[in-house]
């Protein structure tokens, strides 16, 4: 059985690392366009942050930070935020660039920035955002499975700002019928032959669930008060909280309101959770949307003293609802006969990770650490998961050996 271990990974890495520098070939830019200042302003600042993240091997951008770094800050820096992209990043025009609507909408068209900017409210959603994938690699160590073998940092929590994507369906008008909201990207991913562009899809009610002043969905053109990177969807991406990261459309090219969900592959084919990867468990199963409770210790640091202690310090993400919060994280060196509470620290908010802290005393003999968190929703991780073929939001207690 091939296992995925962290010394494996540390060798992958350390081969196919790369300092991420990002490309500017390609960028068109005609200056003194339609587009004016909003547009100059942004192009100028699209690649200020250079990524700090260790790459996966090969093309496109697969790349996750140091575990000990992404427990420094509640707020994630975008240098140390995750980046996952199917296919290149897009040679973005943005002279031409507008984000296009249509379906089930009574006046079809499409937006530039600074019509978005000069019509609509801004508004800011701080949420996590997680990959599906995140901690595949522990999934694989049941059975391998293919796609990047994420380690526990495909995970982030940002303060994403700009216009909510209901405003921007309810100037369409919404017609009779409508019930899912499809996004597509400009990006082209390549699979066997054919080429498309990455596509998600959210019911159009999610759109509309807004609690706590947070929208259900927005057309972000910041993060962190910084323009979009280009590996973050530079210009606009949609950001949806408490939904799986793929399902935040970078590079937004159209938004189209339909009667049912996208039949893009990513919504149809891959997203979903399946015993076997048939066609008919894939057209049987729903896509997957929102994430489930999970926890990760992410830091050890010995503790120098007479007895033999190490701190550790970790995320807990409360499953993807509203208002949910973590209820208490546990901690576990007996093989989960055993737990007790770590301490929850940092700030907790609609649709965000929380960061926790424990101290534990050692044997001298080799521990495993086990975590695991509940929600205030009742939802609990398991202490294994089910294998399945593609690896998705795996959740199983996480150990770590001290
Ligand atoms: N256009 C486009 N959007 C995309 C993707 C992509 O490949 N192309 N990847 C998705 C996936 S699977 C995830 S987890 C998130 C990652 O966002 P990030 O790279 O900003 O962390 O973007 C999503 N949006
Ligand atoms: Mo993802």
């Amino acid at each position: 059985m091939a296992t995925i271990n962290r010394r494996m990974f540390a060798r992958q890495i350390a081969q196919y690392s790369f300092g991420g520098v990002l490309s500017l070939n390609g960028y068109s830019l005609l200056k003194g366009g339609m587009q004016g200042g909003l547009a100059l302003a942004q192009e100028n600042a699209r690649d200020s942050v250079k990524p700090d993240l260790y790459f996966h091997p090969g093309d496109p951008r697969n790349g996750e930070p140091a575990l000990a770094k992404l427990v420094e800050t509640w707020m994630t820096p975008v240098s140390q935020f995750y980046v996952r992209s199917h296919g290149l990043n897009p040679k973005i025009d943005l002279a031409n660039y507008r984000v296009r609507i249509e379906g089930l909408v009574d006046h079809p068209g499409s937006w530039t920035l600074n019509e978005l900017a000069a019509k609509l409210p801004l508004v800011s959603v701080t949420c996590t955002l997680t990959c599906a994938g995140n901690r595949r690699s522990e999934h694989s160590q049941m059975k391998p499975v293919g796609g990047v073998q994420w380690r526990e940092g495909a995970i982030g929590n940002a303060k994403w700002e700009g216009y909510k994507l209901s405003d921007v369906l309810q100037a369409a008008g919404i017609q009779e019928g409508a019930r899912h909201v499809w996004f597509e990207g400009v990006d082209e991913v390549k699979d066997g032959n054919s080429v498309f562009p990455f596509g998600g899809s959210v019911p159009l009610a999610k759109v509309f669930d807004e609690q706590d002043g947070v929208a259900g969905a927005i057309l972000a053109t910041k993060m962190n008060g910084e323009v979009l990177t280009e590996d973050h969807g530079f210009p606009i991406r949609t950001v949806v909280p408490g939904y799986i990261g793929a399902r935040s459309v970078k590079w937004l090219g159209k938004i189209v309101v339909s009667d049912r969900p996208s039949p893009n592959h990513f919504v149809q084919d891959v997203y979903k959770m399946l015993q076997a990867d048939t066609a008919v468990q894939r057209d049987e199963a729903a896509p997957i949307y929102r994430y489930p409770v999970n926890s990760v210790t992410c830091l050890t640091e010995q503790v120098t003293g007479a007895k033999a202690t190490v701190k550790v310090r970790g995320y807990a993400l409360p499953t993807g609802l509203a208002a949910n919060r973590i209820k208490r994280v546990e901690l576990s060196i007996d093989g989960g006969r055993n737990w007790r509470d770590a301490t929850l620290g940092s700030e907790a908010a609609d649709y965000c990770w929380q960061l926790w802290e424990g101290e534990i005393g050692l044997s001298g003999k080799p521990t495993e650490l086990l975590v695991r968190a509940t929600d205030s929703a009742g939802y609990q991780q398991p202490e294994r998961v089910i294998w399945h073929p593609k690896g998705y939001l795996y959740n199983g207690w996480h150990r770590t050996t001290l």
